[in-house]
Order: structure tokens, then sequence, then C-alpha cells
């Protein structure tokens, strides 16, 4: 079986912090590329960004608004080829939608876990109230322009979470990720969440990362479990 993993569009209301950053028609040609070449296609969380509300607290209607601002894709993502998986951005899409937050398959004998990640983000874990007013605040550093505050809070968050890009086995992440993989028997684990592309070996396991597909980034992830071929693509 062949599938397609997508992650991270941050799909949001539109303006300056819409950080999706493809146009819409484009992102579209895409998907449909996509569908012709995988039999089914995850998308493994913070799809739509639902936390940069002008006041905090108020994603449900957020989902909504971002919903309604890019209605190709949202209709798009409702057909039977799309698993959708919510993730920390999205989280209030587990009520709405009733997203999960995980997806095994057993495919030609491979098992695959599939999670946005922020399971395995203690900040997340322990603190969902705080990160989510960290989030809502760079909201309001997009509104205001502030590009390398950004960046500096996105390598702050890469630093607690403990990833280590350039040695996959002291990547805290990514042994988590690996470590839950073990526990529900999983071969293959594939996640989003820290917007770093990575396939790496562990052992027998394989942890993959699909990166970000946003700010006009086509970043996503091929699974093809009968030839047992897993790759990061970048591009259309
Ligand atoms: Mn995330």
């Amino acid at each position: 079986m062949k599938i397609a993993v997508l992650s991270d569009l941050h799909l949001g209301h539109g303006g300056r912090v819409d950080g999706f950053g493809h146009d819409d028609g484009e992102f579209l040609t895409f998907l449909n590329r996509l569908e012709a070449d995988h039999e089914r296609i995850v998308l493994a969380g913070d799809v739509w960004e639902t936390l940069h509300s002008k006041t905090p607290g108020k994603a449900a209607r957020e989902l909504a608004r971002c919903r309604a601002a890019h209605p190709e894709i949202a209709a798009r993502f409702e057909l039977p080829h799309y698993t959708y998986l919510h993730g920390n951005h999205d989280f209030v899409a587990a009520n709405v939608v009733a997203a999960p937050d995980m997806l095994h398959l057993n495919v030609d004998g491979t098992r695959l876990l599939f999670m946005h990640g922020h399971q395995m983000d203690w900040v997340v874990k322990n603190a969902r109230a705080f990160s989510e007013f960290v989030v809502w605040l760079g909201g309001w550093v997009m509104r205001l322009g502030l590009s390398p505050i950004k960046r500096l809070v996105e390598r702050f968050e890469e630093v607690l979470r403990g990833e280590r890009a350039d040695v996959p086995e002291e990547d805290r992440f990514q042994l988590a990720s690996v470590a839950r993989a073990a526990e529900l028997g999983a071969d293959i684990v594939v996640t989003g969440h820290t917007h770093n592309a990575i396939v790496a070996e562990h052992g027998d396991r394989l942890f993959m990362n699909s990166g970000s597909c946003s700010e006009g980034v086509y970043s996503w992830l091929s699974l093809d479990t009968a030839q047992g071929r897993y790759v990061h693509q970048v591009g259309i």
C-alpha cells in the first residue's frame, strides 16, 4: 500500500497570521497528484491553526473560521482518501470532528503508527495551557511581523524537546517516539510536530517526521509498504 503523510499545514484564517503560505489552487493540484499515486493520505495534525485568535481560548470558532478561509481544501480533506489526526494546534478537532490522536495500520506485514507528536512533547503534555498561550503569543508576533523572535522561540522549543537532528540516537523526541512504537508493537512511527523532516533508523524500527507542509514548502512523506520504500519528499 502507498500512503502519503502531510502535517503541520497550519492553515489559518487568512492574512498575516496564516502560516500556510500556499496558493489554495496550487495546493489542490498537489493533492490531486498525491491522490493519484497513493491509496491513502494521512493528515498528521496541526492541519488547522486554531490558536491564533486575537483573544485566547476561541479554538472551536477559530477552526470554523480557518475552514471558511480555505473552503476547497476543507472539503477535500473530508473525502474518504484522507485520515485526519489532530495535533496540538488543532486539538479542538478531537471534539468538533472527532479527529483521533493516533492511527495504527497493519499493511503488507508492516505495523505503522501515526501520531502528531505532541504526545512526546513534555511542554504540551505537562503544561498544555501554557504551551497554547505561547502559540497564541506567536500569533501576535506574526501579526506584528517579528519573525526573528518567532525563529528564536522555535529554536527554544527544539531545545526543550531535546531534538538533535545530527545525532538521531540522542534525539529525545525521536527516542520517545520509537519507545512509544515499541510499546504499541509498531515497526514504523510517523510524526510531525517539530517541523523538522527526518527519516532515521533506530535499531529495527524506523522513525519518520513529515516536516511542515507550510510556508510555501511542499514537505511530505511517501510510504510504500509493498516495496519497503520510506522517503521524505520536497516539492510537488
Ligand atoms: Mn504541533
